[in-house]
């Protein structure tokens, strides 16, 4: 596995199209769904980055994934968090100043809240002002006591959080869900080292999901009621709504697998014959089989998820996994 290189340290940079010719362009210069996707689809191989995944009916289909039987890292993660509850509240501490990286369904994050001693306050930043809005209303009406302080910032760049809210002991910082393995284990370093630097005399609460038997992996992005094809397939619907774009749904399958060397899985569209698209005015060729990259989830195991924590600056403490060690949630404090 290409570990992060330690000569090159831990300093947050904005990841560059660099080595970008076998990933999707995540964090790539393009910030807006319509020059990224030009830019994937004139690239060979042709590659999106995931995070155009999320519009309201893309959320919506990520929402019900996380109800499939098959897709365990939502439903093990939240058991961690309520098995553990009581444990985690001690290693926290009191008075903390919550930080979410991306601004989830809320489910997660009530979890902690609820074990925290009085949490202080809650900035969930996202990229999406609207998902931001619709978080802290949720929790708002709940938590009345908590202060509530959006962020708008793209997370995978370095940003600044405003000042702590008075009386907040430390900055704690929250990615659930294994979000993290949407990066490249050298980006992961990268975002560890930034999010270091921001969370200064604090830790960091991470869900990191595990290398595991490729069949359940397998199963988990090949779901048999077919939402995580669906999931996928709506980057294109999205294109054809916002772009207007012609993909034609039934040209293009779902294709997801475990790729053992790479450590990650791997989502495609594949072209089912040969077919011209045209997406906001140009048109660009897709031969029978050609694949649009769509989304890698790097899977790790806890030594080497902890090792590359501390290569960023962070002191790996404690972790947890299920019975089975599917899934692990690591607390880490800044070194
Ligand atoms: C949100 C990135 C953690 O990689 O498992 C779920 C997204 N893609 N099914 C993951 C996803 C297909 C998910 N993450």
């Amino acid at each position: 596995m290409q570990m992060s290189d330690p000569g090159k340290g831990p300093s947050w940079k904005a990841p560059t199209t660099d080595g970008a010719r076998d990933r999707p362009l995540d964090g790539a210069e393009d910030d807006d769904f319509r020059s990224a996707l030009l830019a994937g689809l004139a690239a060979t191989p042709k590659r999106v980055s995931c995070k155009f995944f999320y519009d309201a009916e893309g959320s919506a289909l990520f929402d019900r994934i996380c109800t499939l039987p098959e897709y365990y890292p939502t439903r093990v993660e939240l058991d961690l968090l309520e098995r553990h509850a009581g444990e985690l509240a001690v290693l926290i501490g009191p008075d903390v100043e919550l930080v979410e990286f991306g601004a989830g369904s809320g489910r997660k994050v009530r979890r902690l809240l609820d074990a925290l001693r009085r949490p202080r306050a809650y900035v969930p930043v996202d990229i999406s002002g609207e998902h931001l809005h619709q978080a802290a209303s949720r929790l708002r009406a709940d938590y009345p006591r908590l202060g509530i302080r959006p962020v708008v910032a793209d997370y995978t760049r370095a940003f600044d959080l405003p000042p702590s809210v008075s009386g907040a002991q430390r900055r704690v910082g929250f990615f659930p869900g294994s979000t993290i393995g949407n990066f490249a284990p050298e980006e992961a370093a990268g975002f560890l080292g930034m999010a270091a630097a921001l969370l200064d005399g604090g830790g960091l609460l991470i869900g990191v999901d595990l290398i595991k038997d490729p069949a359940l992996l397998h199963a988990a992005y090949n779901d048999s009621q077919g939402v995580t094809a669906a999931f996928n397939k709506n980057l294109l619907a999205r294109a054809n709504r916002e772009l207007g774009a012609d993909f034609a749904d039934d040209g293009f399958a779902h294709y997801a697998f475990y790729q053992p060397l790479a450590r990650r899985v791997e989502m495609h569209l594949v072209s089912l014959v040969a077919q011209r698209v045209r997406v906001a005015g140009r048109e660009f060729r897709f031969a029978t089989g050609e694949t649009l990259h769509t989304e890698n989830s790097y899977k790790y195991t806890v030594e080497e998820f902890r090792s590359l924590a501390a290569q960023a600056g962070f002191v790996p403490r404690r972790y947890w996994t299920d019975a089975a060690r599917l899934f692990s949630l690591h607390w880490l404090e800044v070194a």
